[in-house]
């Protein structure tokens, strides 16, 4: 598709930012424009969220703190494996509250492996750091990769798994991938091996939007962060300003989609794809979906997908829930 031996003024692109060329050449094509919230997190981006986590409107970041500081012996208890296990996390970020998980661990004296995958360096230094610093005799073996890199994790057959898919991330991903990326989890597992998933419930509709449209800007600048990024990496003129953010809930499907708003009709380079594109004023770009679930959808996903429901741990307003599935 691009030609890197090319030696004309098309610029060379580097291999890590070829899928991020290919993807956002597809989705600024689109009639309906789109780029993929999993470009959200370069190192910028993932410092924002964690801005984001820390906001008291973001209840989910406290309601799954709660659940594991306060539940984690009933979660410990489930598990059953009775040897030593590997627990996997998916974009394992800041790793605050998997840190309650961890610390009734090792003070239980189970012996366990943990292994976080992240798909930004940066978070996954900081995140190794700051484990290191708070539990020393924590065995850790950092991945830094998307969620395919659990194939790799997943290196020695004899060690049972627990999987950790906390903070609603499942929530990105439509109806139909989101039970695709948990069929490919479940392929990845062996019988025994545990899931532990966070889903954000479906609540006073009030609660849901002030966590997205939120007063301080913060997911505003988390959104405009995707144009500085694309400036950077793809040599584009993004100008960051005449962007704006628009994000709504509907109660009845419990989608929360975020988008950005070209504020004037406007057109912009992007270097590395040798290609211009022209917004319209008011056109929208999607940047994200975040799918609040009720516990119906929540067993069926479960279900048509092969997977035991252990237990739904839940936090004490009833506004989220990590469940936790076997294979
Ligand atoms: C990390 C995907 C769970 O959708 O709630 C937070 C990301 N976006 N605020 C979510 C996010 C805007 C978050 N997840």
């Amino acid at each position: 598709l691009y030609d890197l031996s090319q030696a004309d003024d098309a610029a060379v692109i580097v291999e890590e930012n070829l899928n991020l060329a290919v993807e956002i050449d597809h989705g600024l094509s689109a009639d309906l424009k789109f780029i993929s919230s999993k470009f959200l997190y370069d190192d910028t981006g993932s410092s924002i969220f964690r801005k984001i986590m820390q906001m008291k409107e973001y209840y989910p970041t406290a309601c799954e703190f709660e659940i594991l500081s306060l539940q984690s012996a009933q979660i410990i208890d489930s598990l059953n494996f009775g040897r030593p296990f590997n627990i996997v996390e998916f974009g394992a970020g800041d790793g605050i509250k998997t840190r309650q998980l961890l610390k009734k661990l090792l003070e239980t004296g189970i012996d366990f492996t943990y292994v976080p995958i992240d798909i930004s360096e940066q978070a996954l230094a900081d995140l190794q750091e700051n484990m290191i610093e708070a539990l020393p005799e924590l065995k850790m073996k950092p991945l830094a990769g998307d969620y395919f890199s659990m194939f790799h994790a997943i290196s020695d057959a004899a060690t049972p798994n627990l999987f950790l898919f906390l903070g609603s991330n499942i929530g990105n991903y439509p109806a139909e991938a989101a039970s695709e990326l948990l069929s490919s989890f479940y392929a990845a597992m062996s019988s025994g091996d545990k899931l532990l998933i966070g889903f954000d419930l479906q609540k006073n509709p009030k609660v849901i939007r002030n966590a997205y449209d939120d007063p301080h800007g913060i997911t505003k600048a988390f959104n405009l962060n995707l144009l500085t990024r694309i400036n950077r990496e793809l040599q584009a003129n993004f100008q960051v300003s005449q962007f704006d953010f628009y994000c709504h809930y509907d109660p009845i499907s419990g989608e929360v989609k975020s988008y950005l708003v070209s504020l004037v009709a406007q057109k912009v380079w992007i270097q590395a794809l040798g290609k211009e594109f022209s917004f319209q004023q008011n056109e929208l770009i999607w940047t994200e979906l975040s799918q609040k679930y009720t516990f119906e959808q929540i067993n069926s996903l479960a279900k048509e997908n092969g997977f035991i429901v252990n237990h739904n741990f839940l936090d004490c307003r009833h506004y989220f829930t990590d469940s936790l599935w076997e294979k």
